[in-house]
């Protein structure tokens, strides 16, 4: 009985060491999960196309190499998790670095010209493609009030137009271009509605459609 006090302090200790690491864990491997997702979906949207998919087999492999790495040598101390740890962030420090100095950025929109031009502002000339029933955009941002010129290049062996309305379901057009033929290209020229968001479609088949945006 008179020899109660001495474990006291050491299992005060394992006491204070143990019970937050089932909470510690958890909520560190969230934030961490989350940290790494960010950070390397910021490298992967900073780089050209071609360079994101090598990058992210890359990336992969990366992973699975130092893990079995580190799988393989006995997890005698801290080591091992500081090493893990290193391996894990180092996406995040250098996505977090592309982010902040916009780097790549311009490789990437000069390698894919007009895909990466795409969400730009409104223009007074767009093209849009007709191929496979169906326009390769759903979006034509242009200036409004300004004189533009959609050019409509039918890929199809069908013909298509360019309709523009009010609204889905509107029956007065705003813009109704003349059918194209399967193989031609035409230049719509028309005056862009004031600022708002209008519904184009091809009237031969609704369902080629989308929205334009006058702004
Ligand atoms: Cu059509």
């Amino acid at each position: 009985m008179s020899t109660q006090t001495p474990p006291d302090s050491s299992f005060g200790h394992e006491v204070r060491v143990k019970v937050p690491l089932p909470i510690v864990i958890p909520l560190a491997s969230i934030v961490l999960i989350g940290l790494l997702a960010y950070g390397f979906s910021q490298i992967l949207l900073n780089v050209p196309k071609e360079a994101a998919t090598m990058l992210a087999i890359v990336m992969a492999a990366n992973v699975l190499i130092a893990c079995t790495f580190i799988a393989l040598r006995k997890p005698t101390d801290r080591s091992v998790y500081g090493e893990l740890l290193v391996v894990a962030l180092y996406p995040v420090i250098v996505g977090v670095a592309i982010a902040q100095f916009g780097f790549g950025e311009e490789a990437a929109e000069g390698a894919h010209g007009e895909h990466a031009a795409a969400p730009a502002g409104p223009v007074t000339e767009a093209t849009l493609s007709a191929s496979s029933v169906s326009f390769d955009t759903d979006t034509l941002t242009l200036a409004a009030g300004e004189d533009v010129t959609v050019t409509l290049d039918n890929q199809d062996s069908v013909p298509h137009n360019l309709a523009i309305y009010p609204d889905d379901g509107a029956t007065d057009a705003i813009f109704q271009g003349a059918n194209v033929n399967g193989g031609s290209t035409v230049d719509y020229e028309f005056a862009a509605p004031e600022p708002g968001e209008y519904y184009f479609q091809c009237d031969v088949h609704p369902s080629m459609n989308g929205s334009v945006i006058t702004e």
